[in-house]
């Protein structure tokens, strides 16, 4: 008798590794991870086909969670490592992932380029306002006047960044925000966003409830967005600059030339430059 063999279906924890994540008790950080093991699922990603770069935060544990390849990488160079794989094996897709200090502090510059860059990745912001795993100090995205301690007495006093105005400003051609509170929600967009050919950026507003409990309360702050993603950048501007940082959906979607080092440019060979600089 001929036997046909249902075809294997991928479930979201098949993309969850072994080890068990150590983060505090109602980190926002545990939805980010079930938001990418639905969203690998439903897009049936063989696991060997995707990569998840990280690094270093509470957040940046996130690619030991998982079973994709993953590299946990140094402090702010998350970008830097996918950059060079991408290059290197472009047939992965490669998602990023890390907190609002590694990517917009130590690492921001590195985000700045790979938003003009647009090279295909995602990268995903887990933006608790807050450096976690270092007991608490003011980030980018933090309140001027949020933390007061002997490190920063009445608050660090410096204006936060909006992530999304920044990455606009830096010509990233997907821009989303998320909510942990909201996991199916932000699965969609992480759908979304490795679907975009091109650079994807998804703020995930990820709250920390150890050094931030009052974030427990965003989920009463976050709305969605009231207008419907536009490809217009004035637009996509005046709004992101009007909201106050809490409202998530898809706010900025364009089609620009991805780059990719080597397709359809010519490749310098090395010994070519050893040439050009011989005394
Ligand atoms: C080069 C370097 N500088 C500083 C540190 C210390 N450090 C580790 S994690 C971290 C910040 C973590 O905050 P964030 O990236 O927002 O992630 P979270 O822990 O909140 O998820 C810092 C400053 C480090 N590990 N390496
Ligand atoms: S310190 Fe904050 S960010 Fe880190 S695991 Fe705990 S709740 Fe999550």
């Amino acid at each position: 008798m001929n036997q046909t063999s249902a075809p294997i279906q991928i479930r979201p924890k098949d993309y969850k590794s072994a080890i068990k994540p150590i983060w505090c008790p109602g980190c926002g950080d545990f939805a980010v991870l079930n938001a990418i093991t639905k969203a690998l699922a439903f897009l049936e990603l063989p696991q060997e086909n995707v990569a998840l770069i990280s690094g270093i935060g509470c957040s940046s544990r996130i690619a030991a969670y998982t079973s994709v390849y993953g590299f946990h990488g140094v402090h702010g160079r998350a970008l830097a490592l996918a950059a060079g794989l991408k290059a290197a094996r472009r047939e992965l897709t490669v998602l990023v992932a890390g907190g609002d200090g590694d990517g917009l502090s130590i690492g921001g510059n590195h985000f700045m380029h790979a938003c003009r860059r647009n090279m295909d990745m995602t990268y995903i912001i887990m933006d608790n306002r807050v450096y976690g795993m270092t007991k608490g100090q003011a980030s980018p995205t933090t309140a001027a006047d949020w933390g007061d301690s002997k490190l920063t007495p009445g608050g660090s006093g410096i204006r936060p960044f909006q992530p999304a105005q920044l990455a606009l400003a830096a010509g990233a051609s997907f821009i989303a925000r998320g909510f942990t509170g909201d996991p199916n929600g932000l699965a969609r967009m992480l759908v979304a966003a490795i679907e975009h050919p091109g650079f994807s950026f998804v703020q995930t507003l990820s709250p920390c409830p150890t050094f931030r409990p009052e974030q427990m309360n965003w989920k009463h702050q976050v709305r969605a967005f009231e207008e419907e993603t536009t490809s217009d950048p004035l637009l996509a501007a005046q709004r992101i600059q009007a909201d106050d940082d809490m409202s998530t959906g898809i706010l900025y979607q364009t089609e620009v030339p991805v780059f990719q080092p080597g397709q359809g440019r010519s490749v310098t060979d090395v010994s070519a430059f050893e040439n050009e600089f011989e005394l």
